[in-house]
């Protein structure tokens, strides 16, 4: 049983559970209490000594970090290769949306989203936030203006990770409709088979 080690709440562990609905794999969300710092604590730093969510685990295989996850979800569970492709060129380019994902995304999207839940603990003005989203998403707008995907000519692993943080931003108080071309790439994202909320609903 593939179980996905995490907050629900958790943007990252939101990636992989995404992926995993998409590729219609049964899983149990073992959750974690974040505010009660269940991932600085055993076990769950057994799992990922950085105490950072998500971690999976499949029998006795332990991977952690979302991309990590992703990687592994995709190349152990998908024999086609649409999601992760196994050629030198596709792959690459799933590797370079999956880095700006950890950095970029992570630092502009994600972080608008922490604020929100971990004031505590992001100290960054919130202008300067929304200055690295703009910097992310105006990249990502000429990008999608070519293409209806991040880095094939079909959704891969690096769509439903950058999805998920700037999927969400809108209700955390950056408008996302300024970027015609990523709006249209987030309704592409949501309309895949399998797509669900962070909550686990389908969209409408
Ligand atoms: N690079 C990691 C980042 C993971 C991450 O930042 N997870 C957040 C939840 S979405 C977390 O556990 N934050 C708590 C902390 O860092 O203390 C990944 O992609 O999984």
């Amino acid at each position: 049983m593939i179980r996905v080690h995490s907050t629900k709440a958790s943007v990252n562990g939101y990636k992989v559970r995404m992926l995993l609905s998409m590729l219609k794999l049964p899983y149990e969300l073992v959750e974690l209490d974040m505010y009660a710092m269940e991932h600085k604590k055993e076990p769950f730093l057994s799992l990922n000594a950085f105490g950072q969510m998500p971690a999976l685990t499949d029998g006795a295989y332990t991977i952690a970090d979302s991309h990590a996850c992703l990687v592994y979800v995709a190349r152990k569970y998908d024999a086609s290769g649409r999601w992760l492709p196994a050629d030198a060129e596709g792959e690459a380019k799933v590797a370079e949306w999956l880095s700006k994902s950890a950095n970029e995304v992570h630092q502009g999207p994600w972080m608008k989203r922490a604020k929100i839940r971990r004031p505590d603990a992001i100290k960054l003005p919130d202008e300067e936030i929304d200055a690295r989203c703009d910097h992310i998403l105006r990249i990502m707008d000429a990008h999608l203006a070519k293409r209806d995907w991040l880095a094939l000519d079909r959704a891969t692993i690096a769509d439903v990770s950058c999805f998920g943080p700037i999927s969400i931003l809108k209700i955390c108080g950056y408008d996302t409709d300024k970027w015609p071309h990523v709006t249209r790439w987030l309704n592409r994202v949501r309309a895949l088979p399998g797509a669900h909320d962070l909550d686990g609903n389908p969209f409408a």
